[in-house]
């Protein structure tokens, strides 16, 4: 038995079956994480998510920012797709109520209590411990599965504030920035405000901006996180990084791999994606 990470997949079906197939994965004995993003920008976002979906107690899924961007124009059909959008599919299909039922029982962060491991698609501000991490994502959880409340939110989670975390944060604007850093979040500036704007490798960027995972004094330290959404970070160079931090976002839908990491024994397994 063993327990495989897998990163943002966004729609590329194939290189998800071939990554499954290298892992020769077992959904009778094994198990699989998902780190958000199953779907949009690739070729075959339904196919991802209706194979996700048959896995059922098998597969272990975190929401990444499509997912809720999906969740959104499912709820609101005046919003448009933009133009690097490709779930119409998923929008158009007959099973979109059953797709949409499913994705809004799904948690926004996981952790693991033999493994000692926790996922979370983007990352988590300093201020949270791992319960704290916890507690929040079933906070939005619980809004995102009311059919009222999610409605709402889904409608005005779009925007980059509030970028910094209070406690008395409420309704709303307390919600966006718990998606906001679940889902979005990269850097924070040195007073801990979210950065949304730079995307690139942290060797690249100016040394005021901090990667999250390296916030001093973080209180969800102490915990190995798998994480998503970051496409520009290598996984080889992070994994070292006291083997708590392991970005596995490598890029399959621009055309780079598909990676997956053994939790047990932190192996990793990679497919190439093919350009499209
Ligand atoms: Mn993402």
């Amino acid at each position: 038995m063993a327990t495989y990470a897998v990163g943002d997949i966004q729609g590329c079906y194939d290189e998800f079956r071939r990554l499954l197939d290298l892992l020769k994965f077992n959904p009778d004995k094994d198990k699989l994480w998902l780190a958000g993003d199953l779907v949009n920008r690739g070729p075959a976002s339904l196919a991802v998510l209706k194979y996700v979906m048959s896995l059922k107690d098998a597969a272990t899924v975190v929401l990444g920012n499509h997912e809720l961007h999906l969740l959104a124009l499912s709820q609101n059909r005046q919003l448009k797709l933009g133009k690097n959008d490709t779930i119409a599919q998923i929008l158009d299909s007959p099973e979109l109520d059953r797709i949409v039922k499913w994705l809004r029982a799904q948690p926004l962060f996981h952790y693991d209590n033999e493994l000692k491991f926790a996922m979370v698609h983007a990352g988590l501000p300093p201020e949270w411990s791992i319960n704290d991490a916890l507690m929040h994502a079933n906070e939005l959880s619980h809004i995102l599965s009311d059919e009222v409340e999610g409605k709402n939110f889904l409608k005005h989670m779009y925007g980059n504030e509030p970028s910094i975390w209070d406690e008395r944060l409420e309704g709303i604007d307390r919600w966006k920035f718990i998606a906001d850093c679940l889902t979005r979040c990269r850097y924070f500036t040195p007073n801990g405000y979210l950065e949304f704007e730079e995307k690139r490798h942290p060797s690249l960027v100016k040394v005021s901006l901090q990667p999250w995972y390296l916030m001093p004094n973080a209180r969800w330290r102490g915990t190995p996180i798998v994480f998503g959404h970051w496409a520009s970070l290598s996984v080889t160079k992070h994994t070292s990084l006291e083997n708590q931090i392991f970005p596995i976002d490598t890029g399959a839908v621009w055309g780079r791999d598909l990676t997956a990491i053994s939790l047990e024994d932190k192996k990793l397994f990679s497919v190439s994606a093919k350009v499209t």
